[in-house]
């Protein structure tokens, strides 16, 4: 290699560091999923039917990524999500196969990880960052009895049901769970009771991802598998990085 095209390789280089350090800024890991959710113009019911038909509108997303345990059959676990959004909330729908349901640990508060648990992953404002003692993301963990757990900012797990309507039901071998979400910011407070939500619109960027812990009848959980690939460090890791979240768009 000459001196000038040394040069020359030396700016490209730094050329190209500058414009990867500038990325770097986006607190969040390489390839998120780019998930557009349609407005939902009417009411949706959550009764764990989904026949409004704002639903045929929005796409399916697998949770086709393992994050722990070993590798799984169709048979014993498989899901996807679709989101769409009103003015005031969030609503998912969540397919699931899972041959045995599983709530061994009936204290909502206590190794609810380790139950059949619903997580659905929400940051506000797509910032990424830690969210494991505050309120910069929520990860509510969602039982088979419908209640929502996350750990508040006094490092314990806390309820977050007031924030959720959730309901299932079997459809043929699937559990069709259906849920709408209020959005609060970062600036939400455990013992308040004045906690705003945020008014929705189109264009709004959020963070979200979606998975599922299948427990059949182990003393921890057998697999977690979610929505988000998650490359180098801890595979489940999303519970304190919302840096792992997906990019949700909600769209007209
Ligand atoms: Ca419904
Ligand atoms: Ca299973
Ligand atoms: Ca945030
Ligand atoms: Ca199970």
């Amino acid at each position: 290699m000459t001196n000038i095209n040394f040069s020359f390789t030396v700016i490209i280089m730094l050329f190209v560091f500058h414009s990867n350090s500038a990325f770097s800024k986006d607190s969040h890991a390489p390839e998120r999923t780019e998930y557009f959710a349609p407005y939902a113009g009417k009411t949706v019911e959550v009764d764990g039917s989904a026949d409004e038909s704002i639903w045929q509108l929005a796409k399916w997303q697998n949770l086709d990524q393992r994050w722990l345990g070993p590798e799984y059959s169709k048979e014993d676990v498989q899901g996807r999500y679709k989101v769409v959004w009103s003015k005031s909330k969030l609503y998912i729908l969540a397919e699931i196969v899972d041959d045995i349901l599983i709530d061994t640990h009936r204290d909502p508060l206590t190794q609810y990880w380790d139950d059949d648990t619903l997580e659905i992953f929400i940051d506000e404002d797509f910032s990424g960052g830690d969210h494991q003692y505050n309120h910069n993301a929520f990860a509510y963990h969602m039982s088979l009895d419908n209640q929502a757990i996350d750990i508040g900012t006094n490092k314990l797990a806390q309820s977050y049901s007031h924030h959720v309507e959730s309901r299932w039901k079997q459809q043929g071998n699937k559990l069709v769970w259906e849920l709408s979400i209020d959005i609060y910011t970062d600036a939400y407070k455990d013992q308040a009771t004045d906690n705003q939500t945020v008014e929705l619109y189109a264009g709004k960027i959020m963070g979200f991802m979606v998975a599922y812990c299948d427990n059949d009848g182990s003393e921890l959980r057998e697999n977690f598998i979610g929505s988000e690939s998650a490359l180098g460090g801890a595979p489940d890791r999303g519970w304190i990085d919302a840096g792992m979240f997906g990019k949700l768009i909600l769209s007209k």
